[in-house]
């Protein structure tokens, strides 16, 4: 029986792996030298040149890409390729309006596939199987992606996306699912309304489920094994590496392997930016050495991680990663969307009737995240009434929908109730356990 979707690779001695990374590393650096403006004059500012990349220590004199640098570069600035050669554009909330794109090209496609088809392949999935993706089937790149990887295994796919939970567990039990794949909060609404409806899950086909886009503890996992009656993995990706299937769980359930001929994986320390040793906590940092529409270099990702080289039972070589708990930035992950408290400064400041004092509460409600937010009526508007504040909190409502996709419980408050800061303006209130 085949263990692995790709053993070459994914079981690959270190000296084998680390030449192949630097060749592409090589390849990469110079395709994005002579390709991307932005890379060259961050380069030549830095004083390197694509000929100072001999071995993977070579990487630590290279610039980083922060997400400043996307955004500046919006939408297509960091494109190594004409946009008419990419056959995908996806897109993820960025700190601003301005989301973060991702361009593929064919070849970037096929790798995609190649990267989950491991992922799945690892927890189980076998082109027999049955999968229901119920993450978002849009710009988001979970959706597509677990599609992608779904297709190059050769398992049939339900692309339910996300949403309509009764309608998920309906189409469980008709079509015989035997894999999902979403958010862990969203297994656990399934599990919740399957409940309610008196369906016990666990008697149900299903029997792996992969899981990413967010943040989720030990705890969390077991609960949802226990009752959807399930094996739960894990993949960690983003956007600006193209999506998920940068890392994924193995038998062992303890970790993440990284695609490591795919991606070159740094931990630094987020305030001095000096690499860190392997085993110690810091801030994680990739470069895609694969990609051709927009590798990027040396992106500083901002989760906090630790990485670690053993021998995995499982038998892959693959340098391991601790699951991501935290971020080194204030990026809150909502129901798995991504959202900056910047995103709603920048909407509210956009709507005359209310002043730019607000606070964000984000509490758990059944297993949902919910989202509320309190901003100050400017003081004449307030004094119009009742009426009025339920018209503006309506069209907040609307604007956050309409460009963060998420829905928020929005209270026009009265002037000067919301507690003003001495310092640094505690904008956030996350009460989620
Ligand atoms: O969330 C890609 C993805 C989709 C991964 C489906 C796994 C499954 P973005 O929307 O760009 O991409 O968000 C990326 O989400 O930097 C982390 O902070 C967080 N994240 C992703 N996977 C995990 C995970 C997708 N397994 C951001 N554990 C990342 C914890 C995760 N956090």
């Amino acid at each position: 029986m085949q263990k692995y979707w790709n053993e070459k690779f994914e079981t690959m001695q270190e000296n084998a792996l680390r030449a192949f990374q630097v060749k592409k590393l090589k390849e990469t650096v110079s395709w994005v030298y002579e390709r991307v403006p932005f890379y060259r004059a961050r380069f030549d500012e830095y004083g390197v040149t694509p000929d100072d990349v001999q071995s993977l220590e070579d990487l630590s004199r290279l610039p980083f890409t922060i997400k400043s640098d996307l955004r500046e570069n919006y939408p297509f600035g960091l494109f190594a390729v004409p946009s008419q050669e990419c056959v995908r554009i996806h897109a993820s909330s960025g700190t601003t309006g301005k989301p973060i794109t991702g361009g593929y090209t064919q070849e970037d496609m096929a790798q995609w596939g190649e990267c989950m088809a491991r992922t799945l392949w690892a927890a189980g999935v076998r082109p027999t199987d049955v999968c229901q993706n119920a993450y978002n089937m849009g710009l988001f790149t979970g959706g597509l992606g677990f599609l992608t990887g779904t297709e190059t295994l050769g398992a049939t796919l339900v692309p339910t996306g996300s949403g309509q939970t009764e309608r998920q567990i309906i189409l469980i039990q008709d079509f015989k699912s035997t894999v999902i794949y979403s958010t862990p909060s969203y297994a656990l609404t399934i599990a919740e309304k399957a409940a309610e409806l008196g369906i016990n899950l666990r008697d149900s086909s299903l029997r792996i489920g992969i899981f990413g886009a967010e943040p989720w503890s030990e705890e969390m996992r077991r609960e949802i094994e226990e009752r959807l009656g399930i094996v739960a993995m894990e993949s960690y990706g983003l956007t600006e590496m193209g999506g998920p299937g940068v890392a994924f769980s193995c038998s062992e359930k303890k970790g993440l392997h990284i695609n490591e001929d795919h991606y070159i994986a740094e931990v630094i320390d987020p305030v001095t930016e000096e690499p860190l040793p392997l085993g110690e906590e810091g801030e994680l940092v990739l470069t895609a050495i694969q990609r051709k529409a927009m590798p990027l270099i040396r992106y500083r990702v901002r989760d906090l991680t630790r990485l670690y080289r053993e021998s995995c039972e499982c038998g892959r070589t693959l340098l391991k990663m601790d699951r991501v708990r935290a971020r080194s930035d204030d990026m809150l992950i909502v129901n798995g969307i991504n959202l900056y408290p910047s995103q709603i400064e920048s909407i509210l400041l956009e709507i005359p009737e209310v002043s730019p004092q607000y606070v964000i509460v984000v509490s758990k409600h059944g297993y949902l995240d919910r989202l509320a937010i309190d901003v100050e009526a400017r003081k004449e508007i307030y004094d119009l009434g009742e009426e009025k504040l339920r018209e503006v909190e309506i069209k907040i409502q609307s604007r956050i929908k309409g460009t963060i996709g998420l829905t928020a419980h929005v209270r026009v408050v009265p002037y000067k109730i919301i507690e003003r800061s001495e310092g640094k303006a505690k904008r956030v209130i996350d009460q989620r356990p």
